[in-house]
């Protein structure tokens, strides 16, 4: 998969994307992540890529020919199969879109800051709109690298069996059950004994049920 981020601060990305099973993902093939400067479009040699918004109010909104230059220079390059705009107005991820993108070939992802970016750019060229919930941040740009995140560990052969998705929390719709590791007591605590006993189907009705549980309990909106 590759995956285009037009962005004002790159830097804001950079560390993120380069860890853990993000970097392995890169340096194994998997995925190739293209951070590109707005202000390299900029109107002019100030570096300008925002303006007031017209009719007044407070707020810069990202200007359209910076963001049309970048985008249609990488459409001129390969075809996109998601144009995707990070905004606190957009759908509400979830695990189920991190699915079905980690499929997808090439996705491209725009970062809005201080109002947002001019509405024609959402309606010339943006294909999906997503917000990570119901908060505000300062730019899309940590969003955009949760979005990579999600999506990458994802991707066909990134994760092995140790770090399998599919004992996730959310990737079956329940949370996760509890996990131990040694020692089998600390402070007091012990491990619970049908995780000791090496009975396999038993261990995984156990963690079934114990995730049923935390579900109830924590995220009964997920029990439907
Ligand atoms: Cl995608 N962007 C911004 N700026 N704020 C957000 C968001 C995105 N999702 C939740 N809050």
């Amino acid at each position: 998969m590759r995956i285009d981020i037009i962005t004002v601060l790159p830097e804001l990305l950079e560390s993120p994307l380069n860890h853990s099973i993000m970097k392995r993902a890169k340096e194994r093939g998997f995925l190739e992540i293209h951070l590109h400067q707005l202000r390299d479009h900029a109107v002019n040699k100030y570096g300008q890529v925002d303006d007031t918004q017209y009719g007044g109010g407070a707020g810069m909104v990202l200007m359209c020919e910076p963001l049309s230059d970048c985008i249609e220079k990488l459409q001129a390059e390969r075809t996109y199969d998601e144009i995707i705009y990070l905004t606190p107005d957009g759908k509400t991820f979830h695990q189920k879109m991190a699915n079905t993108l980690s499929l997808k070939g090439n996705l491209m992802m725009i970062c809005g800051h201080y109002k947002g970016i001019d509405q024609r750019i959402r309606d010339l060229y943006v294909t999906l709109e997503i917000s990570i919930g119901d908060y505000v941040l300062s730019g899309g740009e940590l969003a955009a690298a949760i979005l990579v995140d999600s999506i990458g560990r994802l991707i066909p052969g990134v994760l092995n069996d140790e770090t399998s998705a599919l004992t996730d929390s959310h990737q079956d719709g329940l949370l996760a059950p509890p996990v131990y590791t040694r020692p089998a007591e600390f402070k007091g605590l012990k491990v619970p004994e049908v995780l000791l006993n090496g009975h396999f189907k038993m261990i995984e009705e156990w963690r079934q049920e114990e995730a049923l549980k935390r579900t109830e309990e924590r995220r009964p909106d997920l029990m439907e």
